[in-house]
């Protein structure tokens, strides 16, 4: 669709240059580590060697006796004011410090309190700590077995180590369903523990003012005004109430979930700083950032998939033991203990689901957060995708013509899934039409048959996924008990230029531009004339942040809603200046004309000025909006991704030649926005498909603590992306859009998982567990003697 303004304007459509980049690429962006203020104090952690442990003593003469070391803060100090625990957005409890055992390796012992950031590391190496260790376990199976040790003793009845249960769906309608199916595909999958791995660590400054008890923290985070009330209701206590707390989330250097916890190092921060009324600033290193902070994934998932003699799919069986560490920290809506793992239906038409999840602690740092994911999706999306695929290949069918076949078709929306989600719009066979065109499915379907023949080894692999993002209507959506809405301030200024401020926070994706855009497409006002801020809780209105690309569908959506209340008082005001009905008068973006008489026509620039200058009798002056938008729905944003795989039969190496992906995100804001974050979301899915994984041995060591073993793919590794769009506007977000951010990380794993089976399926390869390493898939050729 042509754009509806001109380039000038830049409203939706255009490919928009961000305006972000001029002080990202020169270096002038402010991460939190620049901040830098008078008289600042540093914080460093000590960490447990342990993955569980009695703490038996504390020594911390010498480190006090390091030049510039000022305190060591223990649990027993925060015990003091009721703060060596905190809650976290699930309800339940995690330490800031310990006061009597550590629950994971390199979990937070006590924090060192120093002039410089060299002495309070220094402070840190110099704190002794005597341990008395704990039996550890790292197995979610060990940990829900009878007899295993019980790890939350903090919590008086607790017997085990089971946190939840939790199901959904008909079981006795699957249950039957599968009874009476011709076809039944069952697979074990496990989706590993991953890290985001972000450029830019966690961090803060926190810093209170002992004068007027104001506390304001420089703060890396997705959710500032979230952040923000939970400090108020962490510490109203000891006289921190919300009036008195300011979050101020400067440039971000990458999010992708991991910045949406509460993390301890904070806490300390924010209690150092009222104890001593200094700034204090703690930002964690890399390898920190890589074994304490949360984690994603680590589901261990037994899957059932039904089927008809003729490849009808009929239901999905799911039961999930999620592995959450030592607490359950996950940032899901209140409601959903299992995220919205409940999409597992995908983008198929299934007449039954029902799925179990059983949260289980164990001795590792908390998990269950995202990764690029809108709350366990990906999960979802992998196994359905997968799935379908066994099938496929046990019914000797294509898996494209299965899929095409089971796809919920587009006069069957909006659709209702088995397990309840309304999806709003889609054209599945679409996208997955013009992707099998792009890349020559056919041709390439040939290529294989030759090769295999040869006895080279060649997949081809589908992912038509379908997301869940815009969290999310606040009948079913809050977090912590606030409501999941999002909003949007705008004020026009007399001269016809607008600042408009947000509940969100961009991490980079570039909404200084996009939002901008938004009040382009609604006022006519050109991007470039747009001032958007977000971040700071004592000017943006409150809303719940970004994270489960629900940027774009609600506070995108609120900015549409907010500009079109200033339109209806534009027109008002152009219908007093020109001295007609406000019903005469025709919008074209960014002018008012009289019906019939295109002459007589005011600008919103020049209506803008008559707000503040000659505006009606009887009206207020000013031309500003607020809009808190709660979404009736979420955006269900969905693609076809195809994948093409050569398998080095020498190493085991699988190398991707082409992958070609069709994303619909419904209505495009920005096309070089949507596209970069196909990218990246694409590298962000061949890195756990391929690469990435936090494992721990029986002792609770953690495997990938650093950048040597946890493995990113790099440029070398990354193959070049061919990208595409289908649009399919969603019916009820007031500019059709539908959320990016996170569709092409949940999509690409099952397409190069589906893709690397696809090519040993005929050697009797079944599945594969992600990171799918050259060294797996060497065992595999070599256990059936086919390896170079
Ligand atoms: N967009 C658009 N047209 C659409 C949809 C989106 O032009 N129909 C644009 C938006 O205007 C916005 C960007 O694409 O500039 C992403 O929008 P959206 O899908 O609404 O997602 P959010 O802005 O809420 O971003 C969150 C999402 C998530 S949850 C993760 S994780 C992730 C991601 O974004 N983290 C990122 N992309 C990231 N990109 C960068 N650079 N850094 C991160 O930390
Ligand atoms: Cu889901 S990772 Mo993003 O929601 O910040």
């Amino acid at each position: 669709m042509a754009p509806r303004t001109s380039a000038e304007v830049g409203g939706m459509g255009h490919s928009v240059k961000r305006k972000e980049d001029p002080r990202f690429i020169r270096g002038k962006g402010t991460y939190v580590d620049d901040v830098q203020l008078p008289g600042m104090l540093y914080l460093d952690i000590v960490r447990s060697p342990y993955a569980h442990a009695k703490i038996v003593k504390i020594h911390t003469e010498t480190a006090l006796a390091v030049p510039g070391v000022l305190a060591v803060i223990t649990g027993e100090d925060l015990a003091k004011y009721g703060l060596h625990w905190m809650p976290t957005l699930m309800s339940d409890t995690q330490m800031v410090l310990p006061v009597e055992k550590v629950m994971y390796q390199a979990q937070e012992v006590a924090a060192v309190l120093a002039t410089s950031r060299y002495s309070a590391a220094d402070g840190a190496a110099a704190v002794q700590v005597d341990y008395d260790p704990l039996p550890v376990v790292v197995d979610p199976h060990q940990a829900l077995a009878p007899g295993a040790p019980v790890l939350r003793t903090d919590k008086k009845d607790k017997k085990d180590n089971h946190i939840w249960h939790w199901e959904w769906g008909d079981r006795a309608a699957t249950d039957r369903t599968f009874a009476e199916a011709d076809h039944v595909v069952k697979q074990d999958i496990y989706i590993p523990r991953i890290h985001v791995a972000s450029i830019e660590t966690c961090g803060c400054i926190a810093h209170f003012d002992k004068v007027d008890g104001k506390l304001t923290v420089w703060m890396t985070t997705q959710a500032p005004h979230a952040i923000r009330t939970v400090f108020a209701l962490v510490a109203g206590h000891v006289g921190l109430e919300e009036h008195k707390i300011r979050i101020i989330s400067p440039d971000i250097g990458g999010g992708f979930g991991g910045k949406v916890p509460v993390y301890p190092g904070y806490v300390i921060a924010v209690a150092a700083s009222v104890l001593t009324g200094k700034p204090v600033k703690w930002v964690e290193d890399r390898m920190e950032n890589l074994q304490a902070d949360s984690f994603a994934r680590d589901y261990h998932i037994s899957a059932e998939l039904a089927a008809k003699k003729d490849g009808t799919l009929t239901a999905i069986r799911i039961k999930t033991i999620a592995d959450h560490g030592y607490t359950d920290a996950a940032a899901n809506p209140s409601k959903f203990p299992a995220g919205l793992f409940h999409v597992c239906t995908g983008s198929y038409d299934l007449k039954a689901a029902h799925v179990e999840v059983d949260g289980a602690y164990t001795n590792k740092p908390p998990g269950g957060i995202a990764y690029r994911c809108s709350f366990r999706v990906t999960e979802a999306v992998h196994t359905i995708e997968r799935m379908t695929d066994i099938m496929a290949h046990q019914l000797g069918m294509d898996p494209a013509e299965l899929r095409m076949k089971n796809f919920v078709k587009p006069e069957n929306f909006p659709y209702r899934s088995a397990l309840g989600w309304e999806y709003d719009s889609g054209d599945y066979a679409g996208a997955l039409r013009l992707a099998m065109d792009r890349i020559g499915y056919a041709d390439l379907r040939r290529e294989q048959a030759e090769k295999r023949a040869r006895g080279e080894l060649m997949g081809i692999g589908i992912s038509s996924f379908t997301e869940i993002v815009g969290a999310g209507p606040s009948k079913h959506f809050d977090i912590l008990g606030i409501k999941m809405f999002d909003s949007c301030e705008i004020r026009i200024h007399p001269t016809g230029k607008a600042i408009a401020r947000f509940g969100t926070k961009s991490q980079g994706q570039g909404h200084e531009t996009t939002y901008a855009q938004i009040l382009a497409e609604e006022l006519g006002i050109p991007a470039k004339d747009i001032q958007v801020e977000e971040g700071d809780t004592d000017t943006a209105p409150y809303g719940l942040g970004t994270y489960a690309s629900r940027s774009t569908p609600v506070a995108g959506a609120a900015a549409a809603v907010a500009a079109r209340k200033i339109q209806d008082k534009a027109r008002k005001i152009a219908a007093y200046l020109l001295e007609c009905a406000p019903d005469d008068l025709v919008w074209e973006p960014g002018k008012f004309s009289v019906k019939g008489a295109p002459d007589r026509a005011k600008t919103i620039q020049e209506i803008a000025f008559a707000a503040y200058t000659n505006h009606p009798q009887g009206m207020e002056a000013g031309l500003e909006a607020v809009s808190y938008y709660d979404p009736p729905n979420l955006t269900y944003p969905f693609g076809s991704y195809i994948c093409v795989v050569d398998i080095d039969k020498g190493t085991g190496e699988v190398k991707i030649r082409r992958f070609v992906a069709i994303d619909d995100c419904g209505n495009i804001i920005n096309p070089m926005i949507v596209e970069g974050q196909v990218h990246g979301g694409l590298t962000m899915g061949l890195a756990p498909a391929l690469f990435e994984e936090i494992s721990y041995d029986e002792s609770g060591n953690v495997q990938g603590g650093s950048f040597i073993d946890y493995l990113l793919p790099t440029a070398v590794e990354t193959p070049k992306w061919e990208t595409g769009n289908t649009v399919t506007p969603s019916p009820h977000h007031p500019l059709g859009a539908k959320g990016i951010g996170e569709s092409a990380t949940v999509g690409a794993p099952a397409a190069i998982a589906n893709a690397v089976v696809d090519a040993l399926w005929h050697l009797g390869v079944r599945h594969i567990d992600i990171p799918i390493t050259p060294a797996k898939v060497w065992k595999l050729l070599r256990d059936r003697g086919v390896t170079d």
